[in-house]
């Protein structure tokens, strides 16, 4: 048996998982969880990413404790987009800007008068989101932030860099840039020197599976590890390594990966560019081994999180358990919506919605999280409904993993929206992924359908059939359709 660390950052934490691999046997058990506070401050919303260099270096010394003093390998994935600049001595320059922060509104129609959208996305496959990296690049270069910048690290990177010493780009997560054209697999030099994006400033790509340093001595001695310890690149987007982990055992299966976003879509051979393609909005990110995830993101549980915190913080068991018995699809909102993105005030901007759209208003907390899990569950049945036409391509089951598969209402009404069996699980799939991606860099023999095989042997799955209400599903998306 070997142990891997997976470090796998979400929008509001983090944690260090030890996995300890054998050929018939996987094991993930958490070193250590940590928040992750965002912190607006006067310019702006940042990641306050010191915080979380020191929660990785708690895990990692938590991590060590589990394993005996001895890691295999270390891996690290995160949410995706976002970065560090360095300046020419390689010191981060300031605090990296959050996804949600503001200054791309009104960028990426400044970015399509150069490079129409419609070419962009012929070029790259990248669906429309504000925050894509290259719209955030374009509004850092538009304030003079970059002009001192040697260097930028895709979170990860950063903190592997800071880990190792050693920079790169991670190629599962540079596809998120919008500056990688995903037939070739490497950046997109044409697309960018039209756009004076100035590709230098990133470091050469990584694939998944490649060597990525050691730890330092300083963070060996930080960390009570004993060294060598090497760090192996992952899908280092935690999309790339959930969908690793995703238990399918054949071919015709669907995907989401639920949490403050939902991920719908398919793992397919190569991208989908079609002109159709774009006005649905789906994407196509890089995943291992030359895989494309098309998919589309959806709000995900980012609205009810939201209202949860406006809220005060309730018992989220009692909550759901009160939105299982309100009426069911009374009203819905559009979970696609990028209206949805900011943070703050979302029990008013949902009940705002459906009163916009002629529906009745939700009232109570547990009304209002009905109307979310209606709506979500919804946005899954219309972004795997479209995925399978636009790819062409038919499933048999949806699998659902991430942290909603906690959520058994929201694991339900998918089943039924969607009229597909739905197998939830595993929950911490982006860890295992990670894990995985690790032990295969390290000698575990497999393919993708292999690892997937030894997550769905070894993970506990819960499996929920639909109930035959298609009519009212097919009425509500209607209804929203309508709006
Ligand atoms: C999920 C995720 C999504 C990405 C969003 C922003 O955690 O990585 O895939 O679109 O966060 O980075």
């Amino acid at each position: 048996m070997r142990s891997y660390a997976a470090v796998d950052l979400g929008a509001s934490s983090g944690r260090v998982m030890v996995g300890r691999v054998g050929p018939d046997t996987l094991e993930l058990t958490e070193a250590h969880r940590f928040p992750n506070r965002p912190v607006r401050v006067p310019e702006g919303l940042r990641w306050d990413v010191l915080a979380l260099y020191a929660g990785v270096l708690d895990g990692l010394r938590a991590a060590g404790c589990l394993a005996g003093g001895r890691l295999d390998s270390v891996g690290i994935d995160s949410w995706a987009v976002d970065y560090g600049l360095l300046d020419t001595r390689g010191a981060l320059m300031g605090n990296p800007a959050h996804y949600r922060d503001t200054r791309t509104e009104g960028v990426a129609q400044k970015v399509w008068a150069t490079v129409p959208a419609a070419e962009l996305y012929a070029a790259t496959g990248l669906q429309y989101a504000p925050f894509n990296t290259l719209y955030q690049m374009t509004a850092d270069r538009e304030a003079g932030r970059l002009a001192h910048a040697e260097r930028l690290l895709l979170i990860p990177d950063l903190l592997t860099y800071w880990l190792t010493g050693e920079q790169g780009t991670e190629l599962t997560n540079a596809s998120t840039t919008q500056l990688v054209d995903p037939r070739t697999r490497t950046w997109a030099h044409g697309l960018a020197a039209r756009l004076g994006i100035d590709l230098g400033l990133f470091a050469p790509l990584r694939q998944p599976g490649d060597p990525a340093g050691t730890l330092r001595p300083e963070v060996l001695a930080e960390t009570g590890l004993s060294g060598p310890v090497p760090v192996t690149a992952v899908g280092s987007h935690d999309t790339a390594s959930a969908v690793a982990a995703v238990p399918a055992t054949g071919e015709r299966f669907a995907y989401i990966c639920t949490g403050t976003w939902s991920l719908a879509g398919l793992e397919l051979d190569a991208p989908v560019l079609t002109e159709e393609s774009r006005a649905a909005n789906f994407t196509n990110e890089l995943g291992l081994d030359g895989t494309v995830r098309y998919l589309r993101n959806i709000m995900g549980l980012w609205l009810l999180q939201e209202c949860v915190r406006e809220w005060g913080d309730p018992d989220l068991g009692s909550l759901l358990q009160a939105a299982a018995e309100a009426p069911a699809l009374r009203s819905v909102v559009d979970a696609q919506d990028t209206a949805f993105l900011a943070p703050g005030r979302m029990p008013e901007r949902i009940a705002e919605a459906c009163r916009a759209s002629g529906q009745p208003v939700p009232g109570t907390p547990a009304e209002i999280t009905r109307c979310v899990l209606d709506s979500l569950a919804l946005a899954h049945r219309r972004a795997i409904e479209d995925a399978q036409r636009l790819a062409d391509r038919p499933v048999d089951v949806v699998h659902v993993v991430g942290g909603g598969t906690r959520n058994a209402l929201l694991c339900r009404l998918t089943a039924d929206a969607c009229g597909l069996p739905v197998v939830a699980g595993p929950t911490e799939a982006a860890a295992l992924g990670n894990v995985l991606v690790q032990a295969r860099a390290h000698g575990l023999a497999g393919d993708r359908a292999g690892l997937r095989r030894l997550i769905a042997g070894t993970q506990p799955l819960a499996r929920y059939e639909p109930r035959g209400d298609a009519g009212r599903w097919r009425e509500a998306a209607a209804r929203l359709a309508a709006r």
